[in-house]
């Protein structure tokens, strides 16, 4: 199977032309012309611009901010808004900038996906049109950066129980309480803070530089190294009215966007998994052992075309995942499936990778490593494994485990 372009043409299908290695069903020529067009000026600009320096980042542990204009400037934050200077694309095409962003990085689809899905979403979906026009189009440019605080320190899989309380004094909230792992938190200018009130949990717009307020970055991380992560602390912050989301009250605003962000991580981790094999593909080929390529090898070969079969199943399950939400039928549990499935899938597929390349699966050299470790914190993020694992159980009878 040497890598080349797809083919639609019926004698060429009949002689069994070579089909592209890392799109076996021909996921491409289902989408349509807008779509293809925003699937390759993403790819272009990851590969000029995120590939050429995202080991140095991940090695010196720092998120490039340089690539928040270029992000901006193609229209990746916030995509799938309409109006507010955002994009309007379908969710096709939010899965594909996904898939393509992380086939550079986990870290930079996690800075889109927190910025367009845990940030601009709530406030487009539960925020008055004063704060949908004070920070949507500030944030669709790239102009003011946004962090999503859910999770907390005593257990983030339960956020039903959160501690992190919001108190009515006069016309304003009193905030106390912290976050933790915090994607972008130390760069943030604005914050969507989600905390219990008497009437339940509601979110609370918190702009950086608010007395009480601080979001120190946690260092020391071997997963997401090229992606800022913080905690969030907050000691009588005095929040006003107006910069409540007045949209919502209950965990159904923060699951609800988790469910806009999970959606892009089951398209982002197939980017990973595909890096991955690309690079595996050509080190097998030319790798030469007992006198012929590595990947002249039955047991490789069995492995390579267990990752093929892995990575297909996750893309038709992205590409009707995708379908079913832009027909407006998609449901948690759908998204749930696939996160569980796909996050899986890429992992496994990454460690395998790493191995299958020896030593030098160890060096920064080659990418599988780095996605290794970043998919341990995809796995983990937006609901662990287990979480969605235990929502199908649910689904299937009706009787909650958690
Ligand atoms: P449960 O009873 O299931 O639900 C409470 C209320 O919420 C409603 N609901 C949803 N609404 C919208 N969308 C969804 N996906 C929803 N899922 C549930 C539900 O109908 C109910 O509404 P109501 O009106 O009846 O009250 O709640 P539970 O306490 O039993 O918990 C269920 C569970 C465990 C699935 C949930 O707590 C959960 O998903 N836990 C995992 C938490 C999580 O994923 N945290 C992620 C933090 S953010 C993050 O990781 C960002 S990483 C970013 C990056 O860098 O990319
Ligand atoms: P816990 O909830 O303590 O879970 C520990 C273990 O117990 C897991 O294996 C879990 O699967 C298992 N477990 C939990 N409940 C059950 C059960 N009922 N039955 C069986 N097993 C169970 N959060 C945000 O709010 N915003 C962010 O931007 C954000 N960014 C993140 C970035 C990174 C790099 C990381 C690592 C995390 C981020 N998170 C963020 C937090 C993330 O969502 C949580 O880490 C995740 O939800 C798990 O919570 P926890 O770490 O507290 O683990």
């Amino acid at each position: 199977m040497a890598p080349a372009a797809a083919t639609t043409d019926p004698a060429a299908q009949a002689a069994g032309a070579a089909i592209d290695p890392l799109d076996l069903y021909a996921v491409r020529a289902a989408l349509s012309d807008e779509e293809r067009l925003v699937q390759e000026s993403v790819a272009r600009l990851v590969d000029g611009e995120v590939l050429p320096i995202i080991q140095r980042c991940f090695e010196e542990h720092r998120f490039p901010k340089e690539l928040i204009p270029k992000l901006a400037a193609l229209g990746l934050l916030g995509s799938s808004i309409r109006g507010y200077d955002c994009a309007g694309l379908n969710a096709i095409c939010y899965g594909l900038i996904c898939q393509e962003l992380e086939r550079g990085d986990s870290g930079i689809r996690s800075f889109v996906s927190v910025q367009s899905s845990l940030c601009m979403y709530p406030i487009y979906a539960f925020g008055s049109e004063e704060q949908k026009q004070q920070y949507l189009p500030r944030m669709a440019h790239g102009e003011l950066i946004g962090c999503f605080g859910l999770t907390e320190p005593h257990g983030g899989s339960d956020p039903a129980n959160m501690k992190t309380h919001a108190r009515k004094r006069g016309k304003d909230w009193v905030l106390n309480g912290s976050k933790m792992w915090i994607t972008n938190g130390a760069i943030a200018d604005l914050a969507v803070v989600w905390a219990m009130t008497p009437e339940g949990v509601r979110g609370f717009l918190v702009e950086k530089g608010t007395a009480g307020f601080s979001a120190p970055e946690i260092q020391h991380k071997f997963s997401l190294r090229a992606s800022v992560t913080a905690g969030l602390f907050f000691d009588n912050v005095v929040v006003p009215e107006s910069q409540v989301l007045p949209g919502v009250v209950g965990l159904t605003g923060p699951l609800s966007c988790l469910t806009q962000a999970r959606y892009g991580i089951c398209w982002g981790v197939i980017g990973a998994a595909q890096a991955c094999l690309r690079q595996l593909l050509d080190y097998t080929a030319t790798r030469m052992l007992f006198g012929r390529p590595l990947a002249a090898n039955q047991a490789i070969q069995l492995r390579l075309a267990d990752m093929a079969r892995r990575i297909t199943s996750a893309q038709l399950l992205a590409l009707q995942l995708g379908r079913l939400k832009d027909a407006g039928s998609m449901q948690p549990a759908h998204v749930s499936l696939a996160k569980w499935n796909n996050c899986r899938m890429a992992l496994d597929i990454a460690r395998d990778c790493r191995d299958m390349l020896g030593g030098a699966g160890i060096s920064a050299e080659y990418a599988p490593i780095r996605h290794m470790l970043n998919l341990e914190s995809v796995i983990t993020y937006e609901g662990t494994e287990t979480i969605h694992q235990l929502t199908i159980g649910r689904e299937l009878t009706g009787l909650s485990a958690f």
